[in-house]
């Protein structure tokens, strides 16, 4: 097993922002900046928490950064879902709109599958 460190050697979260020293490496982030694209995220929140890009502020560019998409309650990663639009529901029908995690052969459960296929955006 390889063992690398930045920093000090022994923590291996020198900025304490819940991303390790090798993940910040991993994801070209700033090992002594506890959020290194500014948008007043912590990295390993965008990384662990809010599946976001710890190096890019508007991870979706709608034009919104990050931490004003989880403030308002859109998904940073939809740039149909914007603040205003309540709760990732952009046509506002009040179906939640599906992005990205759905496919056509699965989750048919879902609330979604008996709506419109065009209430479902890809
Ligand atoms: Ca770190
Ligand atoms: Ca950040
Ligand atoms: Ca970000
Ligand atoms: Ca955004």
């Amino acid at each position: 097993m390889i063992m690398m460190h930045i920093g000090d050697v022994c923590d291996r979260d020198d900025d304490n922002d819940g991303l390790s020293d090798i993940g910040e490496v991993t994801w070209g982030t700033n090992p002594f900046l506890y959020d290194s694209d500014g948008d007043a995220l912590g990295d390993g929140a965008e990384v662990f928490l809010y599946f976001t890009s710890p190096t890019a502020k508007d991870r979706d560019t709608d034009g919104y950064d990050d931490n004003v998409e989880i403030s308002a309650g859109s998904n940073p990663n939809d740039a149909l879902s914007i603040p205003g639009s309540s709760s990732g529901d952009v046509n506002g029908d009040t179906v939640v709109d599906v992005r990205g995690s759905f496919t056509a052969t699965a989750n048919c459960a879902r609330a979604e599958c008996g709506k419109r296929r065009s209430e479902i955006t890809w």
